[in-house]
């Protein structure tokens, strides 16, 4: 190969790498456009975080569908975009149940009045997440920031991409690699339902009528599914709400691995776990403690679910109010 070709090939890739750097999330990236857009977030989460810890929950829950949902860009707050009109992810069933989004409106209002159009939802949702998480004591992750807002919301999409509760293995690990995420990413952030609650509509084919002829899923612990029915669940079509980790769902613990360990993960989705040897054994090491700390490896995980797909630089936009495009 010629000097002159190794030089060009040289430049093409330092093109690249700068190229990407350039448009890379970073740590404080408001540092110098809103230096106190991270802290205004962190206090307001301290402040009502406390007297509401349930949204802790569900603000991580909102993370996790936006993420997997063309990427980390608060496509899953959209109310209306004009290419899918009102059919944004959203309205899609798995969303049907994310809660907080007022939540994530009063901190931006909060952010428009320091900075205006400065700081994307993107990242608001992200950095609240965290925050929120921390004020209930779970686990600290690092948010680089930087993202910025997409103008798509796609009902469809989020059909298609978020994981529903009747999920097998196979889909669980499908749709995980997609996002880049591997099995023990997959192990690791289903530990967030150590916290938050569940509808009995997401899981109660498992106690009534699973494969169609009345009866009961034989991989949920049938004590505890005759216990569900008769205190929480009481039919099919029941809207009660149950705790996910009974008993500790509002402390970020290994609970939620000893209960499906015991078969009494709510969703087929959790019992899935330990249909593969490979995820059935990070299980059982994350209970032992052998595969590392549970904080430190959900974590990395996080790290790496907040950064799917971002979009940065000039793509995008930074809305003006999160639940609607710019115009
Ligand atoms: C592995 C695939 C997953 C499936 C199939 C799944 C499914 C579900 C379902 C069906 C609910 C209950 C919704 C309801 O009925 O109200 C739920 C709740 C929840 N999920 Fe997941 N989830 C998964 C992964 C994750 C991940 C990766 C996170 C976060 C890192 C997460 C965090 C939560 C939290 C915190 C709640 C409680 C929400 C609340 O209290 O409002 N889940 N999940
Ligand atoms: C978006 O929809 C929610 C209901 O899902 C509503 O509460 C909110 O006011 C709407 N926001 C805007 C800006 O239309
Ligand atoms: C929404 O997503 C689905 C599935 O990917 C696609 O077929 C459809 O064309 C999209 N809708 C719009 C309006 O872009
Ligand atoms: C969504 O839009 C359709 C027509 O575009 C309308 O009929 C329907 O009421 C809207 N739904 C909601 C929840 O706004
Ligand atoms: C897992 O679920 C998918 C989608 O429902 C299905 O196509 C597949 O056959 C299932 N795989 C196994 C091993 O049951
Ligand atoms: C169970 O599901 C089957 C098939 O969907 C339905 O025909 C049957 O009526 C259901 N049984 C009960 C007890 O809900
Ligand atoms: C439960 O809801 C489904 C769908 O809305 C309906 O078809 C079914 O008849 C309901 N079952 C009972 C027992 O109410
Ligand atoms: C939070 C939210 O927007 N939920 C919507 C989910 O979709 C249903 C319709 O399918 C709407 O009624 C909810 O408002």
């Amino acid at each position: 190969m010629s000097g002159s070709r190794h030089s060009g090939i040289l430049l093409l890739v330092l093109a690249v790498v700068l190229g990407s750097a350039h448009a890379d999330l970073e740590m404080n990236f408001y540092a110098k456009s809103c230096p106190k857009a991270e802290k205004i977030v962190q206090d307001y989460v301290n402040k009502h975080i406390p007297n509401a810890p349930s949204l802790a929950a569900a603000l991580i829950r909102m993370h996790f569908h936006d993420c997997f949902v063309r990427g980390c860009d608060a496509s899953v707050l959209l109310n209306f975009t004009s290419s899918t009109g009102n059919q944004t992810e959203k309205v899609a069933v798995p969303n049907q149940t994310v809660r907080g989004f007022d939540f994530i409106d009063r901190v931006k209002s909060l952010l428009e009045s320091e900075c205006p159009g400065v700081v994307s939802c993107a990242d608001i949702i992200s950095l609240t997440a965290r925050d929120a998480v921390v004020a209930t004591g779970g686990p600290f992750w690092k948010v680089p920031t930087g993202r910025r807002d997409g103008v798509i919301s796609n009902a469809s999409e989020a059909m298609a991409q978020v994981p529903p509760p009747f999920s097998n293995f196979t889909t669980l690990q499908t749709l995980f690699a997609n996002k880049g995420l591997n099995l023990k990413d997959l192990v690791v952030l289903s530990g967030a339902h150590t916290i938050g609650i569940s509808h009995c509509s997401s899981f109660t084919n498992r106690l009534y009528n699973f494969t169609g002829v009345g009866d009961q899923d034989p991989s949920l612990d049938s004590e505890y599914a005759t216990n569900l029915k008769a205190n929480k669940c009481k039919s099919v079509n029941s809207t009660t709400k149950v705790e996910m980790d009974p008993g500790s769902f509002r402390t970020f613990d290994l609970s939620y691995y000893r209960l499906v360990l015991k078969r009494r993960g709510l969703f087929e989705s959790d019992a899935a776990l330990l249909t593969s040897s490979t995820t059935r054994s990070f299980i059982t090491k994350l209970v032992e403690g052998s595969l590392g700390n549970f904080y430190k490896e959900f974590s990395k995980s996080m790290e790496k679910m907040n950064s799917i797909d971002v979009k940065t630089g000039s793509s995008g936009e930074i809305r003006k109010q999160c639940a609607l495009v710019n115009s």
